[in-house]
């Protein structure tokens, strides 16, 4: 690690921890924001045609958007790359018939150079709904293990409607998160 570097983590503090929430339309992003007690969700850019969702979250900031939409809009969203420490990469788990979609969609995203050094907390939601397929099955279809081998990921099965598994999972990338970027405690 270069000392430029060095010296940047050790001024950065915990405010700036920066986290993308993404996945297709209707997996559930919103329902876990609301879920875990984000407050005043603002939208920007519904001029452009699509929204990205911000909220504060504990500390953290926290920006939502959905994926799937038209490659033009994709090319914008690479603003919003810089600086992510972590990507939350939600998954409805009863939409068996959309898993294929969303294992080339998260394919793309994690193509993004500037993504490469993001933790990948992949939110297996939904689990409250009978015939729902288990993290392990979702990981299965998402080649998960296939990643690259430098990426911290994990997968934690939830659901927006009980809160089971949402803290588990923030709390898991909020850790890994903080283990790589502050040097100083
Ligand atoms: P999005 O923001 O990713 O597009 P939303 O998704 O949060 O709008 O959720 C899409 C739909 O899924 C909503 O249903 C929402 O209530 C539902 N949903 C979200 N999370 C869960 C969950 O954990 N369990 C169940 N059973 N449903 C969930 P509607 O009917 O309002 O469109």
């Amino acid at each position: 690690m270069g000392l430029l570097s060095i010296i940047r983590k050790i001024k950065r503090n915990e405010k700036e921890m920066r986290i993308l929430m993404v996945g297709l339309d209707n997996s559930g992003k919103t329902t876990i924001v609301l879920k875990i007690n984000g407050e005043d969700i603002s939208i920007i850019s519904p001029t452009l045609g699509f929204n990205i969702k911000t909220i504060k979250y504990q500390k953290y900031s926290l920006n939502i958007w959905d994926v799937g939409g038209q490659k033009t809009i994709r090319s914008y969203w690479r603003n919003y790359f810089e600086q992510t420490d972590g990507l939350v990469w939600v998954v409805d788990s009863s939409d068996v018939r959309r898993l294929d979609d969303c294992r080339m969609e998260l394919g793309n995203l994690l193509k993004e150079e500037r993504l490469s050094g993001a933790s990948l907390l992949i939110l297996a939601n939904k689990q409250d709904i009978q015939g729902s397929l288990k993290p392990k099955e979702i990981a299965m279809i998402l080649n998960l293990d296939g990643m690259d081998k430098s990426r911290h990921w994990n997968i934690v099965g939830c659901s927006a409607y009980t809160g089971e598994g949402l803290f588990q999972g923030f709390d898991w990338v909020i850790q890994d998160i903080a283990s790589r970027i502050y040097v100083v405690d």
